[in-house]
This record gives structure tokens, sequence and C-alpha cells, in this order.
């Protein structure tokens, strides 16, 4: 357990993850910024592992999710790193301040509607392998391409004027960025060359020791794997 505010806080204890998948990617960023280490386990969403058991335990389906030392269960990839900024407040990624807090949430919340969402919906919709997630409907993919494009120009404009996404620092919104344009490659667009504040910007967060180590492993195909 952990101390906080006079009060015990349950420790995270398991997180339970599909490596190669995009949200609990942005958690094991957020994790290895805090310098926390937490067991994994894998569920495999490419099979439908996720139906059974997992959702049997956990309450729902998603992935991530995390176990914490009370034997309760957090899902929603931003309510567990709010829990793990909560517990391990430096470096802080998510606003020291009402005004900070409320900007990153700001753009962390229109990167996922504006940019990570229609992504998710052109691969869902697009490829016949995720049929074993989705009830497809083709024409949304094809109409979520353009929502990509307009993704894609928004963080440009923001990079062009800011270092960071939300700010000047690094926060939770550029791990949410970083992981949208990662996944990119599943539908296969590429950064726009003309997009050269986020090409800048994208080579730095590669850099990140987190960003590295969160790609994921030879062999594991991410071009697989749904948002
Ligand atoms: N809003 C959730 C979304 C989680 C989510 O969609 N996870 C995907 C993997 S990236 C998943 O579990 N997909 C399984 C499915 O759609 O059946 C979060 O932020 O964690």
């Amino acid at each position: 357990m952990v101390q906080k505010r006079g009060m015990t806080l349950p420790r995270p204890e398991l997180l339970v993850e599909c490596r190669p998948a995009p949200n609990p990617r942005r958690v094991r960023i957020f994790l290895a910024e805090k310098g926390l280490e937490i067991p994994t386990e894998q569920v495999d969403i490419m099979t439908g592992a996720h139906f059974g058991d997992h959702a049997g335990r956990v309450g729902t389906f998603h992935v991530p999710a995390l176990k914490l030392s009370d034997g309760t269960w957090l899902t929603e990839s931003m309510a567990i790193c709010r829990y793990v900024e909560a517990l391990v407040p430096e470096p802080c990624l998510m606003g020291a301040d009402a005004l900070s807090a409320a900007r990153i949430e700001m753009w962390q919340r229109r990167l996922e509607f504006e940019l990570f969402s229609p992504i998710a919906q052109v691969l869902r919709h697009g490829n016949p392998k995720m049929a074993v997630l989705e009830d497809q409907c083709p024409e949304w993919a094809e109409a979520n391409i353009p929502r990509v494009h307009k993704g894609l120009a928004m963080l440009e404009r923001r990079l062009g004027e800011s270092a960071h996404v939300a700010s000047e620092d690094f926060s939770v919104a550029d791990i949410t960025a970083v992981v949208a344009l990662d996944f990119l490659r599943t539908i296969r667009i590429e950064i726009p060359e003309q997009a050269t504040a986020t090409r800048a910007w994208f080579g730095k967060m590669g850099e990140r020791s987190s960003v590295m180590a969160s790609r994921a492993k030879p062999g594991v195909k991410t071009a697989e794997v749904a948002g």
C-alpha cells in the first residue's frame, strides 16, 4: 500500500495488456517515464481471448487493465495514468497546476478524438483481419481517412507553435500523439513530407527510452492489432 495525504492507497500489481496494441502502449510509456516496473500479463485480442476470462475478472473486455493490491481493477488508459501520476508525482506528466492540467487534458482529448480514434476506425473497419473485433462497415473506414488527414494537420499546426503538444514540456498528450503517429503505419498513411514540425518532434520522441522500449518486440506485427 502507498501512503498519500493520510490515506492508504492500493499499489499497482499487474498490468494486463496486449503488447502490440496502442492503448496499452500509452500506459507502458507512462509507467516507464515514471520509472515504474509492473509485472505484465499478455492477452491476445486478435484471437478474441479478451472476451473470455479477462472480461469476466476485469468487468470490461478492453486492455489495458491495471490490477491493484486490494484486488480491484482500473481500466481506461488515462484513468490508469492519472492514478499512477498521483502515486508518483515526478516527473509531472499531467499538469502541476489547474491551468496546465486543463491544457494537457484538452490536447490529450483532441488527439484521441481527432487523430487516434479516426486511425483506429480506418483500421478496424477497413482491414478484414479486424472482423474478429468489429462488425465492419467499410464505408466508415473510408469516411475516416479525411479525418486522419485533418488530425495530422491539426497536430502540425500545434507543433509549429509549441515544442511539445500541450506546452513547452513533455506530457501525457505527447504520449498519445506519438502512439497515434506510430499507429498510422497500420493504415499505410505516412506523416506528410510537408509536416516538418511533426517530423522533427516525432524524431525527438523516438529517442526517448520510454518510447523506444515500448515499441513492439521484433516479430510482433503491430500492423495487425487494433486500437
Ligand atoms: N478507452 C480505452 C480503450 C481501450 C481499447 O480500445 N483497447 C483496445 C486495444 S488498443 C482493445 O482492448 N480492443 C479490443 C476490442 O476492441 O475488442 C482506453 O483508453 O484504455
